[in-house]
């Protein structure tokens, strides 16, 4: 984990484009990349976990399939954020430090940081340093009088905040996007636990979610017509390939989008057209004909019961904002007094590391 900030206020604009080649995994990046695939094809069913959908051909995908007009919930998103800023800042109150987990959208934050009042600043948490290089370069260009810090963590693991310079009066947490719906339920609860340990009583946390509709526009948002999705699902492979030197045929696996009612997500499979075998990192992977790699669950939500699971884990709803359609929800929850663990007291860490 490292903090990037820049060392005088303008960041060298060169350095993200001429190191994006050289530095697109890092040895430790790739150990944990191969275990986690390995872990995941090694068990029936097969999975393989979402967030490693996003390298750079993986973000343009999503960019691309976000504009589709199938998948409404980046416009949806976007609109309220459009429609609200300014009511959800003035929920939010003065002073605030913002807190952003991932970085692949900071146009959604940079709307909300100029419609808050004297924003402490703002930090902005991805796994991947291309991501995160270009959201701190966006956020500074329109935000330039603002401290904007880059953290390279996975927020989904133990990590410290940097010190910014000004006090920050309240601090929230911005997870956008609908992310929240890749996390299986349990894995979503720890994440709110996890921020936990991060706020004090009374900060707040801003999050996308995306709403339970009828099936048939769900499904369509995940089988665009351009096959955007499809390639979308199939570069996991690709960059499995890449990354870690297997030798998927992507194209022997068909893109498969449906909605379980059980569990009450959309599923995205990778389904295997024949009998065949994979190398990765010296392991075979056997498929059957017909047996799948479960890559992504995106969880819709009920309003009034993701309020009842957040406050069962310490979160109390204070506002929701959606869409004229009901598509979205921005959800602003704030910590309880009586909630848990708060790490705020332990030694601040070098920034630099
Ligand atoms: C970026 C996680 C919100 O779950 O809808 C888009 C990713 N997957 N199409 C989602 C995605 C297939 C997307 N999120």
């Amino acid at each position: 984990m490292a903090v990037h900030r820049p060392a005088t206020g303008r960041r060298r604009m060169s350095s993200a484009t001429s190191q994006r080649a050289a530095e697109e995994i890092d040895a430790v990046e790739r150990r944990r990349f191969l275990a986690d695939v390995l872990e995941g094809l090694s068990r029936p069913p097969k999975s393989l976990p979402a967030k490693y959908f996003y390298d750079e051909r993986g973000l343009s995908l999503f960019k691309s399939i976000s504009e589709t007009p199938e998948y409404y919930l980046t416009r949806s998103e976007m609109s309220i954020m459009q429609g609200s800023a300014g009511e959800i800042a003035a929920t939010i109150g003065p002073g605030c430090l913002l807190i952003e987990y991932g970085s692949g959208a900071p146009d959604k934050a940079a709307l909300l940081l100029a419609s808050l009042e004297r924003p402490a600043g703002h930090i902005s948490i991805d796994i991947s340093k291309e991501h995160l290089d270009d959201a701190v370069a966006s956020l500074e260009k329109a935000h330039p009088e603002l401290e904007i810090v880059g953290l390279r963590a996975d927020f989904t693991s133990a990590f410290q905040l940097p010190q910014l310079h000004t006090a920050a009066q309240r601090r929230v947490i911005y997870f956008a996007g609908s992310t929240i719906g890749n996390f299986e339920p349990s894995a979503a609860s720890a994440l709110l636990r996890g921020m936990q340990r991060h706020l004090r009583s009374g900060d707040g946390l801003l999050i996308g979610i995306d709403l339970k509709k009828e099936i048939d526009r769900l499904e369509r948002a995940y089988n665009d017509t351009q096959g955007l999705t499809e390639a979308f699902n199939r570069n996991i492979l690709v960059r499995i390939n890449r990354q870690l030197g297997a030798d998927f045929d992507p194209g022997s696996f068909e893109h498969r989008a449906f909605y379980s009612h059980q569990h009450d997500r959309i599923e995205m499979h990778l389904v295997s057209r024949r009998q065949q075998t994979v190398h990765v990192g010296g392991s075979k992977i056997h498929f059957l004909r017909g047996e799948s790699i479960h890559t992504e669950s995106c969880y819709k939500y009920d309003l009034a019961e993701f309020a009842a699971w957040a406050a069962k884990l310490g979160f109390a709803l204070e506002k929701v904002w959606t869409d004229s359609a009901k598509n979205f929800g921005v959800v602003f929850l704030t910590l309880d007094s009586g909630a848990l663990t708060s790490d705020l007291d332990a030694p601040p860490r070098d920034e630099t590391e």
